[in-house]
């Protein structure tokens, strides 16, 4: 049973985040989407509310759990699990320079593996905090993410 871990805060999920997830449980018989919380950052929804959106958005998806992270190591939480590897996807050179050395202090913590998958062009220009600025200001984000997300956002 090959295991892996897809992290992220997901503040909230979006379709950029949704596609890689999918492509990951073709790859891994088990993927855990690990909803990490960093309790001194500022989150537009609430850990249970981000958790909510995953499980709803992601559900019909065969082989996915998602579950809270907390603010520890993800190295250890991918020890705790069982994982063989973590899952990141890449946008664009940034998210590669900012991944790598993250990467590798992962694999010297506790020797877990990280394999990036490329951004589908589709979502390659996006992010969590992108849509929410722009739903903020009235843009239509609905081709970026879920119908569940997109009710809250507009809430
Ligand atoms: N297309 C494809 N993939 C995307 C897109 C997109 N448009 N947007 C984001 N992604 C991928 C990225 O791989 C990203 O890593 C992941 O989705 C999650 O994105 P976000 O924005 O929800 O998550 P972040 O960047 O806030 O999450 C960062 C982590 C929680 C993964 C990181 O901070 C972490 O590992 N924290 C734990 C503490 C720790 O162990 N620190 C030491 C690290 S060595």
């Amino acid at each position: 049973m090959r295991r892996a871990v897809c992290p992220g805060s997901f503040d909230p999920i979006h379709k950029g985040h949704i596609e890689i997830i999918a492509r990951a449980t073709r790859l891994f018989d088990e993927v855990v989407v690990a909803v990490s919380t960093n309790y001194s950052k500022q989150y537009r929804f609430e850990e249970s509310e981000r958790i909510e959106m995953a499980r709803q958005t992601l559900s019909s998806i065969a082989g996915i759990s998602v579950r809270p992270m907390g603010d520890g190591l993800l190295a250890d939480f991918c020890r705790d699990v069982g994982a063989d590897a973590i899952i990141k996807g890449l946008r664009n050179a940034t998210d590669f320079q900012y991944e790598a050395p993250m990467a590798t202090m992962n694999r010297h913590l506790t020797g877990v593996e990280t394999v990036f998958l490329m951004a589908d062009n589709h979502y390659a220009h996006i992010s969590s905090s992108l849509l929410k600025e722009v739903a903020a200001l009235g843009g239509d984000v609905s081709d970026y993410v879920p119908r569940a997300v997109i009710q809250r956002l507009e809430s």
